[in-house]
Parts: structure tokens; sequence; C-alpha cells
């Protein structure tokens, strides 16, 4: 087993990686940038060294300073979280040169599915199902006009690099082609400096699904079933479940075993994902691999019991799988809960400030991951995702209630945060009812079904907790929120306004 990892990585996901190792009597060593000095992370690690100053470019970034320190301490191993240096195939190449172990999949697996036109031949020749479209990149607007009418339009032009949906276009008919097709490339040029494109049947208003897997440097590989991602915007995440309100068991039988043979074809060791698109006939298709632990893993972890981090260090250190396809049990649903500092009332941007008062909900089947702490910085340094408030319920209801009541007890005082919005969301009918997709807030913000439009008690509840979370102490604006709103279209607004809650954040 490892002895001591070093953790390439900030905020909650490298709290949760040191927590892992402390469980299983590793050491660990964080490394933080100038502004992180007092953070979680470089509390709770055995050690902590400084990598340089806030811009991730020269700290979180920096494949060479961090290498140093895993040589200068002893750290025999890199866990790299996710984001910065996870999926970065050069430096997991890095890693492997200097004899040290890399904590996720080898350089050749991240190389390959880092390569969509790749990763969709591999796929496909291995007989996963995948969207619609070309194994090849595309040369010319001639070639890209005959695939399309063979597969039909509307189609999607991709980036080869890609993934998180930039230098996507939807082609909806042939007159759009010409400039959609360089838009893409110069977006994918100055995004991944790569313009190589290609081309998938565009499919309207699919669920996001993906299946966890794990795989041993043996070849064993197993799946642990689904989570259900389709609550984002604009290709952020906001909320995430399992199980998926629409897989049943034959459904997730087929749709594992398929992730297990995309994992297999791919070489794939560690923990790792793979993504389906699922359109409304409930057919599903591939669509890439995450090669790192995600930031849902958790709620994988509160159905199966199975600690991801945990099993990525067994696997890292050469250990075989400790369970087989049949010892993973699923038991209950679990959601997951996106906190970010952003401001919903406006527009979500970013918001950042000094957090002064912070108290986490907790009780029966709630578990938070955050790197927060009273008196701690939020800057624009870094991805604005704070804390991961997830619920577990013997059913997808009682885990909705118990977010409910989370949420309501979440105090984080200094920045504004993403929980109304949340509330919202466990509010709508909808939701409830488990008919999302992809477009869900879009839409359900269109109609008046998020955040404001509503004048549910619960919109009332979300000023609330909007107003205890910016420290709101006047006696009168407090009353406000015993009586109904008065504005129908934006009660919600015009209650936060009217009380001030503005000047607070
Ligand atoms: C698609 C698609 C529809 N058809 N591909 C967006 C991010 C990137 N990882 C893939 N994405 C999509 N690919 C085809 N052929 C719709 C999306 C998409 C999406 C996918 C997953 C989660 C949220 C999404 C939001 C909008 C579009």
């Amino acid at each position: 087993m490892l002895k001591k990892v070093l953790i390439a990585n900030r905020g909650e996901i490298a709290v949760r990686i040191i927590r892992a190792c402390r469980e299983m009597g590793i050491k660990t060593v964080a490394v933080f940038s100038e502004i992180d000095r007092k953070a979680l992370h470089v509390r709770f690690a055995d050690e902590a060294y400084p990598i340089g100053p806030a811009p991730s470019a020269q700290s979180y970034l920096d494949m060479e300073k961090i290498i140093g320190v895993a040589r200068k301490s002893g750290g025999e191993a890199i866990h790299p979280g996710y984001g910065f240096l996870a999926e970065n195939a050069a430096f997991v190449k890095m890693v492997e040169s200097e004899g040290l172990v890399f904590i996720g999949p080898p350089s050749k697996a991240v190389e390959l599915l880092g390569d969509k036109v790749a990763a969709r031949k591999t796929m496909k020749s291995a007989g996963v199902s995948i969207v619609p479209g070309t194994e090849v990149e595309i040369e010319s607007e001639e070639q890209a006009t005959s695939i399309a009418e063979k597969i039909g339009f509307p189609i999607l032009i991709k980036a080869v690099g890609g993934g998180g949906g930039k230098g996507m276009r939807i082609v909806r008919e042939k007159s759009g082609m010409k400039e959609a097709l360089r838009g893409a490339k110069s977006e994918a040029k100055s995004a991944f400096a790569d313009p190589r494109i290609y081309i998938e049947k565009y499919l309207e208003k699919p669920r996001h699904v993906e299946i966890q897997i794990l795989a041993d440097k043996f070849g064993n590989v197993i799946h642990l079933g689904e989570r259900e991602c389709s609550i984002q915007r604009r290709h952020q995440k906001v909320v995430e479940e399992s199980p998926s309100p629409i897989v049943d068991e034959k459904m997730r039988k087929a749709m594992g075993e398929q992730a297990v043979t995309a994992a297999k074809a791919a070489g794939y060791v560690n923990a790792g994902t793979m993504e389906f698109l699922v359109d409304q006939d409930r057919n599903f298709y591939f669509l890439e691999s995450n090669t790192r632990l995600q930031v849902e893993h958790p709620v994988t972890e509160m159905v199966t019991g199975v600690d991801l981090a945990k099993e990525q260090i067994k696997i890292a250190s050469g250990m075989r799988l400790t369970y087989k396809q049949e010892d993973i049990i699923r038991k209950g649903s679990s959601i997951e809960c996106r906190i970010y500092a952003e401001d919903p009332d406006n527009n979500f941007l970013p918001s950042v400030g000094t957090v002064h008062s912070y108290v986490e909900p907790s009780g029966p089947g709630v578990r938070v991951d955050s790197g927060l702490s009273e008196g701690l910085e939020i800057s624009l340094y870094y991805d604005p995702l704070i804390a991961k408030l997830l619920t577990w319920g013997n059913d997808r209801n009682e885990a909705i209630e118990r977010m409910k009541r989370a949420l309501s007890e979440y105090r984080i005082s200094g920045v504004a945060t993403t929980i109304p919005f949340h509330l919202s969301v466990m509010n709508n009918e909808r939701f409830k009812q488990g008919k999302i997709h992809t477009h869900f807030i879009e839409e359900e913000t269109e109609k008046g079904q998020l955040m404001m439009g509503s004048e549910s008690d619960d919109v009332l509840e979300a000023v609330a907790v909007f107003s205890a979370l910016s420290d709101y102490q006047d006696k009168k604006g407090t009353k406000a929120l015993l009586s109904k709103p008065k504005s129908k279209e934006n009660p919600w607004k015009i209650e936060g306004r009217r009380m001030g809650l503005r000047r607070f954040r």
C-alpha cells in the first residue's frame, strides 16, 4: 500500500482525498498557493508546501513545481483530484516518467479518451453504442454536408479535443453549415489549441446519465450504477442524483455492461466515468469518458457504500478490486446540490468575499463536502464550487425532503451562494416528478417555475435562507418574510430588494 500521497488540488476535493488517506493510515502532503495558506486542506494534511501565487498557472497548474514537492517530501504518489491537472496526459506522463504513481488512469488511456474521435472509433469497434456521426475529423464543407444529409439534420459539430460544451455548433439545415464549421473550428482552436472537429447527430433535449466504473491493473472492471446529471446550467452541473428517475434495473444492467466494455476497450485503470446521452425513447448512446474522480462521485458512495477515493488509492497501490459486480448493492436514493459562490439573483455572477459566519447542516442522511470555514476568502482565482451538500433517503422523496431541510439549515454569510436556487429546484413540480432533461433549468426559468416566478411558501423559505445568509438583522425585514409577497411575477426578487439584501452580499 502507498505510504505517502501528495494531493495536487485545493478546496473540497483536496479535503475529501486527505480524509480517505487518513482513514487508510496514509500520510498526506498538501500544496497551496499564496491565498490558500489558511485553507482547510492545508490544515488537515500532515505536511503542506507553498507552490506560488494565486493564479493557477503559477501554482496548481505548475507541473514541475508540484513534482518537485513530491520529490522533496518523499511523496510516492500524486492524486490530482478533478480539474487542474487531472486529465492532462502530459502531466500523467511526467509523473510516470519520474517514477511516481499517478492516482488515476495510465497516460495512454487519458490520451485516447481525451481525443473524442479516437475514443468514438475505439468504442464503436468494441460494440459500444455511440451517437451516430463521424469517426474521422471533418476536412471540408462538402464532406460535412454529405455526412449531415446521411445521418439527417440537425447535427452537432464538436471539437475533437473538446468536452464541456465549448466549440459546439448546432446545424439545422444545409445553409448554416459553412458558418458553423468556421465558428466551431476557431473556438476549438482557441479553447483546446486543436482546431479539429467532428460531427454527431444532434439529440434534442437528451438526459445526461453517466456510469461510474472501477478497474484494477489486472483487467477486472465493475460498474457502480448511474448518476443522473441532467440538471445543469450553461454546461455547469447543478444537481445530480442516483438512481436516475428513468433508469430501471434492466436499463442499468445494459448501460453498466456498455460502460464496462468501454473501459476495457480503452485499457482503463482506476475510477472512471462513462457518460451517456439518453433520448426521449430511452435509447442511450455513449458520449465521452471522464478519466477522473468526479465532483458528483459522492451520490454513488451514498447509495453503494463504496468509498471511491479509497478504491482509487487501493487500485493505484496495485491491489485487486475487493468488490465483484454482484457485491455492489444499491440502497435508497441520493441527491447532490452543488453550492456555488454565485449570485442567482444577479445572473449567477461569481460572488467574492470573506466567509464570516459558517454553519453546516447535519442530522440524518446529510453529508457536506466542503473546504469552507469562517475567515476564509472566496476569490475569483478558482472554481466557484465551494461546497457539495448531499442527502440520502430510503426513496427519492425522502432524499428531496431532507435536501430541503438541509438547505434551509445551511448558513453561509459574506458571499452570495446558489442555496436559494437549489431550494426552488427541490420545490419544482417537474423536478419532483423526475421529468427532467438537459434543458430543464432553461425551460423552467422561462416558465417562471424556478427561483422567482412562484408564490409557494417554499419560495418564501428561500427568501428566509437568503436573508440568513446575508446576515440581515433588521426586524422590519425579518417580519416581511412572514407576509406573502405582493408581486406576482417576481416575489422573491421584490422581497429581497425591499429587505435591502443586496447591500449585504
Ligand atoms: C450532445 C447533445 C446532443 N446531441 N451531443 C454538451 C457538453 C458535451 N460534453 C456534450 N454535450 C452535448 N452533446 C449530441 N450528439 C447535447 C449536449 C448537451 C449537454 C450534454 C450533457 C449535459 C448537458 C448538456 C447541455 C446541453 C447540451
